[in-house]
C-alpha cells in the first residue's frame, strides 16, 4: 500500500518530488486506512446521490441551516440527580425518594417513543448524540431519558444501518447523570416474539452493563406470566424494574366493564408483589380521558406502595388535560417530550405541560428556558425526517373509536398503501375497532396490535364481513400472525379468546395456554457465538450475539451493509438520506482527530450500462466512484 501511496502522490506524479518527499509527507503511511474509509463513505454517498435512499423519494438535496444547538444554557445545579442516588443508593431507595418529591418528575421520550410515534423511528444516533451533553446540562432534574427499546433495536439495524448497542454506549457516555430509560416487551424483549428465558435475561444483563438504568416492561396482552422474569432479571441487576399496566377501554365507560378500575389495581398489586419498583401506566393509544385519568391515580395511589408512572399519547389533543388530572391525583411521573417532537400521536410537551401547572405546586423543577432553547434544536432537526412524517398533523379523536397505538397509526398507513388501500384507510381504521370486538376487546399494543392491524386489513381487502368469519371461516386462510395469536403463542387474553372465533381460525387445531416460554429450549450461547463467528470471519461479542439471535436476518444484512460501506452513522443527516450535490464539500468526523473533507465535483454521464462515474475530492486527493444508476 505504500509503494501504491508513493505512485499516486500528486507531487510524485507531476515530477516535482525532491529527496525529502517521503519525510515531509506522512500521508503516505496512513492514508491506506483513511483511503479505504473514504472509498467506503464515498461509495455509499454516490449510491444514494444517484439511486436515492430505500423508501424514499429520491428527492433533490434540500439546503439545510446547521441545527441550534443552545449556547446559553442557564446554569442547573442539583445536588443529585435520580441516577445519581440509583448508583449510590440502590433501585429500592430511590423508588422511596420518588414518592417523597412534591413535584411532579419528567421523562423526557423524544430519544425514542417520541420518533417512533412522529417518524416512523428513522431519528439517528448522530442527532441524538449531538444534543445529549446539552440535554443533560439544561434538564439534570429529568427523572429519565427514554433512548431505547421498543422499536429502535431492529429499525436501526434495518434502515438507518446503526448498532443500537452502539447508541447506548455513546448516550451513556453524553449522559452520565442522567437515568436512561428503554421500553422492553416483556417475553418478546425487544422483538415480535416470544423468546427463550435465558435469551430474556441476558439480554437484560446485557443491556444494563452498556449502561440501561430503568426498564419499562410490558406484555401486549397484559399477561403476568410474560413478564414475572423480566421484573426478576432485572431486580438481579440491581437496576429498576418499571413494570407496566398497559390501559385500554375506558374506565369510566359502564358498557366497557371489562377493564375496569378493579382491574387495573389488581393487576397493580400482583406487579407489587413481584417486585416492580415503579408501576408504569403504559395508555399507548392515548385513550386516558381526564377524569378517568384523575380517579384510576387516586385509586392506585391508593393501592401500591410504588410511584406511579403515566405514558399517554397526545393523538385526541388532550393530553395535558389528562396529565393536570393525573398531577392532581398524585401521580409520580409523567411522560413528555420536547416540543417540536410532541403532540399528536408522540406525548405532550414538556414545556406545555411546565406551563399548564405553573404556580401549583406540583410544577416540575425544571428552567423552562432551557427547555424552549433545546426545542430549537429539534425544531431544526426534525425538518431532515419530512419523508417520514405521518401527515396526521390535527388531534384526531377518532382513536377513542379505533384505540389504534400512537406509534402503529402511520405504520399501518404504510401497510394499507403497500396492498392499494390507502382510500380506504377510513374504513380500515372502522374495522380495526371490530377486529379488536370480535377477538375479545384485547390489549392492544405490539405485537397484539399487529395481529389486530394485519386482520383488519385482510378482511377490507378481501371484502369481508363479520358474518362472513362466522359462516365461511373454514374457506377462509387467515393470516399467519392471526393463526398464531390464537394458538397462543403472544400468551393469553384478558378472559381468553372467544371459542368459536379461535375454533374457526384454528381450522381444529389445539390451542396452548401455557406459557410459550416454558416450551422454548434454553438458547446455547456458546454454539451460537460459534455459528456467528463462522458467518461474519470474527468472534462476536455477547451483544452482537444477542442481536443475532432476536434479529438473524437483519443482523446479517446490516453486517454485510457496514462491509461495504463501513460506519455510516458518522454522516450527517441530510447527506445520509439525499448523498450529496455537485460541487458540495462536506466534512465527515469518522473519529476524534480523524476527518473525511470530501467533495463531490462531478457526476458523469451513464455509460452504456447505465454506470456513472463520481468525481470525488477527497482530503485533496481526487477519486473516482462509480455507482449503477437503477433509475
Ligand atoms: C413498542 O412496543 O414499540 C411500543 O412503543 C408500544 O407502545
Ligand atoms: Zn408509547
Amino acid at each position: 500500500p505504500f509503494l501504491k501511496n508513493v505512485v499516486s502522490h500528486p507531487e510524485f506524479r507531476s515530477g516535482e518530488m525532491t529527496t525529502t518527499f517521503i519525510d515531509q509527507s506522512p500521508e503516505l503511511f496512513e492514508f491506506s486506512f483513511t483511503r479505504d474509509r473514504g472509498n467506503k463513505t464515498m461509495k455509499y454517498i454516490g449510491e444514494i446521490t444517484i439511486n436515492g435512499f430505500p423508501g424514499i423519494e429520491k428527492q433533490e438535496k434540500p439546503y439545510y441551516e446547521e441545527p441550534r444547538i443552545p449556547e446559553n444554557l442557564i446554569e442547573a445545579t442539583v445536588d443529585q440527580t435520580p441516577k445519581n442516588i440509583l448508583d449510590k443508593k440502590g433501585a429500592d431507595q430511590l423508588s422511596q425518594w420518588v414518592r417523597q418529591q412534591n413535584e411532579v418528575l419528567l421523562t423526557d421520550t423524544t430519544f425514542r417513543d417520541a420518533h417512533q410515534s412522529l417518524l416512523a423511528t428513522r431519528v439517528r444516533t448522530h442527532d441524538l448524540a449531538r444534543i445529549a451533553e446539552q440535554t443533560e446540562k439544561g434538564i439534570p432534574q429529568l427523572f429519565s431519558s427514554e433512548m431505547w427499546g421498543g422499536a429502535t433495536f431492529d429499525v436501526s439495524y434495518r434502515f438507518l444501518t446503526e448498532d443500537p448497542w452502539e447508541r447506548l454506549r455513546l448516550l451513556r457516555k453524553e449522559m452520565p447523570n442522567t437515568l436512561l430509560q428503554m421500553l422492553f416487551r416483556g417475553s418478546n424483549a425487544v422483538g415480535y416474539s416470544n423468546y427463550p428465558d435465558n435469551v430474556l435475561v441476558e439480554f437484560i444483563n446485557e443491556a444494563a452493563k452498556q449502561g440501561m438504568d430503568v426498564f419499562r416492561i410490558f406484555d401486549s396482552l397484559n399477561w403476568l406470566p410474560q413478564m414475572e422474569r423480566s421484573i426478576q432479571a432485572v431486580r438481579d441487576t440491581g437496576k429498576i424494574a418499571e413494570a407496566a399496566i398497559c390501559y385500554t377501554g375506558d374506565i369510566n365507560d359502564p358498557n366497557r366493564p371489562k377493564y375496569s378500575v378493579q382491574y387495573y389495581k389488581d393487576m397493580a398489586k400482583e406487579l407489587e408483589q413481584l417486585g416492580a419498583h415503579i408501576i408504569a401506566i403504559k395508555d399507548m393509544a392515548g385513550l386516558l380521558k381526564p377524569q378517568a385519568a384523575y380517579r384510576l391515580i387516586s385509586e392506585l395511589k391508593e393501592s401500591v406502595d410504588l410511584p406511579i408512572h403515566l405514558h399517554t399519547h397526545d393523538t385526541s389533543g388532550n393530553g395535558i388535560m389528562t396529565y393536570s388530572e393525573a398531577v392532581r391525583a398524585g401521580v409520580d411521573i409523567v411522560d413528555v417530550a420536547m416540543s417540536a417532537m410532541s403532540g399528536g400521536t408522540s406525548q405532550p410537551s414538556m414545556s406545555s405541560l411546565y406551563y399548564a401547572l405553573d404556580d401549583s405546586h406540583r410544577v416540575p423543577h425544571i428552567q423552562v428556558e432551557n427547555v424552549q432553547n433545546l426545542n430549537h434544536y429539534w425544531e431544526d432537526v426534525r425538518q431532515y425526517y419530512q419523508a417520514f412524517e405521518s401527515g396526521l398533523n390535527a388531534p384526531q379523536t377518532e382513536v377513542y373509536m379505533h384505540e389504534m397505538p400512537g406509534g402503529q397509526y402511520s405504520n399501518l398507513q404504510q401497510q394499507a398503501k403497500a396492498v392499494g388501500l390507502f382510500d380506504r384507510w377510513d374504513e380500515i381504521k372502522q374495522m380495526y375497532h371490530q377486529v379488536n370486538m370480535m377477538f375479545g376487546d384485547i390489549v392492544k399494543v405490539t405485537p397484539s396490535s399487529k395481529v389486530v392491524g394485519d386482520m383488519a386489513l385482510f378482511m377490507v381487502q378481501n371484502d369481508l364481513s363479520e358474518e362472513d368469519i362466522y359462516e365461511k371461516g373454514e374457506s377462509i386462510s387467515f393470516p399467519e400472525s392471526v393463526i398464531s395469536l390464537f394458538r397462543g403463542d403472544l400468551g393469553q387474553p384478558v378472559g381468553g379468546f372467544p371459542e368459536k372465533l379461535q375454533e374457526i381460525i384454528l381450522k381444529g387445531k389445539k390451542p396452548y395456554t401455557d406459557r410459550p416460554g416454558t416450551f422454548a429450549q434454553p438458547v446455547n450461547f456458546d454454539q451460537v457465538r460459534d455459528e456467528l463467528a463462522e458467518l461474519i470471519g470474527y468472534t462476536p461479542k455477547q451483544d452482537e450475539v444477542l442481536s443475532y439471535l432476536m434479529y438473524p436476518d437483519v443482523f446479517l444484512d446490516y453486517q454485510k451493509a457496514y462491509g461495504q460501506y463501513a460506519d455510516i452513522k458518522v454522516l450527517d443527516t441530510p447527506t445520509f438520506f439525499n448523498g450529496m450535490r455537485q460541487g458540495e464539500k462536506i466534512n465527515v468526523k469518522i473519529e476524534k482527530g480523524k476527518d473525511l473533507i470530501i467533495r463531490l465535483d462531478e457526476i458523469g454521464e451513464p455509460d452504456i450500462e447505465g454506470n456513472r462515474t463520481l468525481f470525488f475530492n477527497l482530503n485533496g486527493q481526487r477519486r473516482e466512484i462509480v455507482i449503477k444508476d437503477t433509475s
